[in-house]
């Protein structure tokens, strides 16, 4: 931002063209791909042709290079139509980073041409069916023999898992607690990966999510993302820019929701007019815009912070995925409750948005991580 108050002209441009690939390309599909359960890929490669599968990749590395209010802005935009498309072009964004941050030459090579272009997409697997929210704890083994790394066990809830080409591994190479744990690239045909049934879920149905199980995959030392030992603190600030994201596609859904209230209200009568006339309804709505526009201000602040590196921007991140995704829900929920009955039907989008925006409180750390991370760092000595 060039004041505190407005976005720069490059900033206007690229959210110009996120929202109008949105309107052209996800918003008229979004609720077909919610009922029929369809993953979009060939709109998702279409992104990629813009750069959003490599927003803050280096543009050496043939990624766009923005920073992080940027990747906010171009998730909030697509969210507008779509959440789930939104958050899972995200988690591809996160775990390329972490490529690209952190990984060799050898390995970017190998994988960042086709992680760009999304012609293989990455999934970023850290939670496994003991170890969610004590994410330390994981017990996925890499044991080195020679040249390759032997890894059994298994990720839970993983995005994308049995569709993406691309699996962004937390493994545990060394010591329990967080120094044990390494990062490694996993291929879908590697020997030895399979996945689980597909989960059926409440919303974030353009999306699949399954378990992710390694049998003794051997994969070549030369996979390891960053040093062995450095795969928690990779996989946490991955998260702080996944965090960001997921909090802007809680903002743009929620402002879909909105504009959608105001339209509705106005249009709908009963007692003689329209129930936008209704001063309850003016002051939900007032609520509303104040809640979405404060946790905005917020979300954008914690994202220069991540982009400039600064010492608290772990802290602002979880600040605003809290906040922005707890205002998202009760934002949609609000909209649910203005639209009456036909809010519960599949006829108007808010139920969808609903749905789709209830995980954010959840995934990526839940909302009491995130006020654990904020917690721990108002009372650390
Ligand atoms: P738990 O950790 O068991 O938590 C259960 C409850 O206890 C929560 O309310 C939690 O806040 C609370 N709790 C736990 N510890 C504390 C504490 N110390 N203090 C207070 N409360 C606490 N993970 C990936 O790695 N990659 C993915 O791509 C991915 N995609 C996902 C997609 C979906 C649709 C979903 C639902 C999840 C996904 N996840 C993914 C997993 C997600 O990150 C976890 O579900 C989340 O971190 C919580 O872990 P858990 O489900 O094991 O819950
Ligand atoms: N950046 C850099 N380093 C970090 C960091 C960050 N954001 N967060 C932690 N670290 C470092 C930390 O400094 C420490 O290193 P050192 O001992 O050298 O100082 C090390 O990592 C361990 O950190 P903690 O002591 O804080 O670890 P702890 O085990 O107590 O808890 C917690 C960390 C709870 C914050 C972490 O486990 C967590 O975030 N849990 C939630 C899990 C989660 O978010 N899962 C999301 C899965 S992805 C998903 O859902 C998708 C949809 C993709």
């Amino acid at each position: 931002m060039t004041n505190q108050f407005d976005l720069t002209d490059d900033q206007r441009e690229i959210q110009d063209l996120a929202r109008k690939f949105t309107a052209d390309a996800i918003t008229p599909h979004a609720a077909a791909w919610d009922e029929k359960h369809i993953f979009p890929r060939d709109t998702i490669k279409a992104a990629a042709e813009l750069g959003f599968g490599a927003i803050y990749v280096s543009e050496e590395h043939g990624g766009i290079g923005l920073g992080r209010l940027e990747a906010a802005l171009i998730m909030e935009a697509m969210a507008y139509g779509c959440p789930s498309t939104g958050a899972f072009i995200s988690i591809h964004n996160m775990a390329t980073w972490m490529i690209d941050r952190f990984g060799s030459q050898a390995v970017k090579d190998a994988y960042l041409p086709s992680l760009v272009t999304m012609d293989r997409i990455a999934s970023y697997c850290l939670t496994e069916p003991g170890a969610g929210s004590d994410a330390a704890a994981l017990k996925t083994k890499a044991v080195k023999d020679g040249d390759h790394y032997v890894v059994t066990g298994s990720k839970a809830f993983i995005s994308g898992g049995g569709e993406n080409e691309v699996y962004v591994t937390m493994v545990r190479t060394g010591e329990d607690g967080p120094k044990g744990i390494s990062c490694l690239v996993i291929e879908k045909d590697m020997p030895g990966v399979s996945f689980g049934a597909q989960e059926k879920k409440l919303g974030w149905h353009s999306q699949p999510t399954a378990q992710v199980n390694f049998d003794g995959v051997r994969v070549p030392v030369g996979n390891l993302v960053g040093a062995e030992g450095e795969g928690f603190r990779i996989a946490m600030m991955g998260l702080d820019g996944g965090r960001l994201n997921i909090g802007a596609c809680s903002l743009g859904g929620a402002q879909r929701c909105l504009d959608e209230s105001v339209k509705y209200t106005k249009d709908r009568k009963q007692f003689g007019k329209a129930i936008a006339d209704f001063q309850n309804t003016q002051f939900m709505l007032a609520d509303m815009a104040t809640d979405l526009e404060a946790a905005r201000a917020l979300l954008y602040v914690a994202a220069a912070k991540v982009t400039a590196n600064a010492p608290d921007k772990t802290k602002f991140a979880a600040m605003a995925k809290r906040l922005a995704t707890d205002m998202g829900s009760k934002v949609a929920n609000d909209a649910l409750q203005l639209h009456g009955g036909y809010g519960f039907l599949q006829d108007y989008p808010i139920e969808r948005f609903w749905r789709d925006l209830r995980v954010h409180s959840i995934l990526e750390g839940t909302n009491q991580v995130m006020r654990m991370i904020v917690g721990r760092e108002l009372t650390r000595q």
